[in-house]
């Protein structure tokens, strides 16, 4: 029901109680009530007797709502989960799997306490950030999986693009880069049988107007710092959302090479010297190539190494 009010108010004129009961066959008690749990999250209402309410500014929080409304997607953002605090909204998103969630189903949570990070490494989140998660049945063999990653970060790129002018660098695998540092992860999380990928949770994780932990600082960045003014949550989200669900049916279609080929133009990686540190090994070598599947591949002077994970640092 609060989505319909939202978009009778979005005129921005005063409407009245009793045309909006009317509208939503509801009492005008109802949408009094209702009233007061919008100006609670956050929304500023003017109620005046005799003319009814006015939208007088929406808060940039992203629930469904604010999500949900004219987000022209097919798959990506039908179902929009969002909480005030959340340990992990991939851990969250796992659950929603269980529970049969919608392809697309998203989770967004405007802190995390115990967000995570590739390898249980810890992933900070405070307030002003966007973390969120999306629930995708890709249908692709677990050798591709990589490819989830992949889309979901030129979606991040796409939408940082449109939202602030900003041009971030993928750097492989999951990274986002502004000036060398780190403005978003990807945490790809899956489950999957020999022959196909059942479900991906993917975590995304912007540093948008929050500020950087002080061990991060030399590390991290947030698109606040780089932009020099406030972002708006809501619309980079939906701005992801639209691209993610552009760039994932490619990738549904099986068109892993244009999938490829998106992702290039967003990360300047090949005829690069690099490092990757995996769990017990330590390679270098020059990117000669990033295959069908994502995997780096990596001319190590001794010959060529097709890398799966790891670490990447630049030399
Ligand atoms: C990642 O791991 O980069 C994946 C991060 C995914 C976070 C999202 S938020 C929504 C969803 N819910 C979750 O619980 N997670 C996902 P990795 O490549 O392993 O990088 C982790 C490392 O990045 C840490 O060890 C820190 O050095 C650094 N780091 C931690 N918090 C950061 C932040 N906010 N910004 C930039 N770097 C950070």
């Amino acid at each position: 029901m609060r989505d319909k009010i939202l978009y009778l108010l979005s005129g921005g004129d005063f409407v009245s109680g009793e045309k909006l009961a009317e509208h939503l066959d509801v009492s005008r008690t109802a949408i009094w009530k209702q009233m007061k749990a919008l100006k609670t999250l956050g929304y500023e209402i003017e109620s005046i007797k005799n003319k009814g309410y006015r939208l007088v500014s929406r808060p940039d929080i992203p629930i469904a709502e604010e999500i949900t409304s004219g987000l022209d997607t097919r798959i990506i953002g039908k179902e929009v989960h969002y909480f005030k605090s959340l340990s992990s909204t991939n851990v969250f998103g796992k659950k929603l799997v269980e529970d049969g969630a919608h392809e697309g189903a998203v989770v967004v949570a405007d802190v995390q306490t115990s967000g995570r990070g590739r390898k249980d490494r810890k992933w900070s989140s405070p307030k002003g950030g966007l973390w969120f998660s999306v629930v995708l049945y890709p249908h692709i063999p677990p050798h591709r999986g990589m490819l989830v990653t992949m889309v979901s970060s030129v979606s991040v790129a796409q939408g940082i693009k449109e939202v602030t002018g900003l041009s971030p660098v993928i750097k492989w695998p999951n990274d986002l880069l502004l000036n060398g540092k780190k403005v978003c992860g990807v945490l790809t999380e899956l489950d999957a049988e020999m022959d196909r990928i059942n479900y991906t949770v993917v975590g995304i994780g912007v540093n948008v107007n929050n500020s950087i932990d002080e061990k991060l600082q030399n590390t991290a960045i947030s698109l606040i710092q780089e932009s020099g003014s406030k972002i708006s949550r809501v619309k980079l989200l939906k701005s992801i959302l639209k691209y993610l669900d552009e760039n994932y049916s490619r990738l549904r279609s099986g068109d892993y090479g244009s999938v490829r080929d998106l992702w290039f133009s967003h990360a300047k990686i090949i005829g690069k010297r690099i490092r990757v540190k995996g769990e017990k090994t330590v390679i270098e070598g020059t990117v000669s190539e990033i295959d069908d599947s994502g995997c780096l591949i990596l001319d190590t002077g001794n010959g060529i190494a097709r890398i799966v994970s790891g670490d990447v640092e630049y030399l």
